[in-house]
């Protein structure tokens, strides 16, 4: 019953690492440290061909890759821990919304803002490029602030997962600065996830408190 996560510190292995502590599975962690790109080697990209965090390797042998899939699945997959509605339930549209709304449009600005090299800039629009893929996924949290009814949570009291995912991509590019500074619902969301018994652990070790 042991799922194996390869991640790194502060990585999105990290809404994974926290939604298996509020299951409560065994997890076996392996360590691919993106300083120095380790996800970028050959032998990780055997498991994970686009060589990006999280992987996570199901019981049975069953490699994922996506962390909305992925976080999806392990939800599915207890439905004990009450992590996401079950289908049929409104409130799974809507927390599938605001989790492939952070995949698709919020996501890609990361990949932007770290590894703008890989876009084909010229030398002198590299600043302006990650100036707009910052400005870009603020957008999109400012959407998800003023429309998503955050109160604290994405389902207001109920739990899900698109919590854990929504507190941890929040505290990237300058969030953990910005985010407090400037989105309260966004951050009141953010403090309710890190206060919960099985998350606050996994929370700290990510260091997503605090600025850096
Ligand atoms: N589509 C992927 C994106 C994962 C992703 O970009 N992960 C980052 C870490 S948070 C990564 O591995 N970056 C390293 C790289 O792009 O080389 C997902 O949703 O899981």
């Amino acid at each position: 019953m042991t799922y194996i996560l390869y991640g790194d510190l502060g990585s999105g292995s990290a809404p994974v690492e926290m939604a298996l502590a509020e299951i409560g599975a065994p997890v076996e962690l392996r360590a691919v440290p993106l300083e120095g790109d380790h996800q970028l080697r050959a032998e990780y990209r055997a498991i994970n061909p686009m060589g990006r965090l999280p992987t996570l390797v199901l019981p049975d042998g069953t490699v994922m890759t996506e962390s909305l899939a992925i976080l999806v699945t392990l939800a599915d997959r207890h439905p004990g821990a009450a992590l996401l509605p079950p289908p049929g339930d409104p409130g799974r549209a809507t927390a599938l919304r605001w989790m492939a709304l952070l995949a698709g449009e919020f996501y890609p600005q990361v990949t932007r803002w770290d590894y703008p090299a890989r876009f084909g800039y010229a030398p002198g629009q590299v600043e302006a490029a990650r100036d707009n893929a910052l400005a870009m996924g603020r957008d999109v949290l400012r959407i998800i602030e003023e429309h998503a009814g955050l109160d604290p949570f994405v389902l207001g009291a109920r739990f899900s997962v698109a919590d854990l995912y929504l507190a941890v991509l929040s505290r990237w590019m300058g969030g953990r600065e910005w985010v407090p500074a400037t989105l309260p619902r966004i951050q009141r969301l953010a403090e309710a996830v890190a206060a919960r018994p099985a998350v606050a652990a996994v929370w700290s070790k990510h260091r997503m408190a605090g600025f850096s």
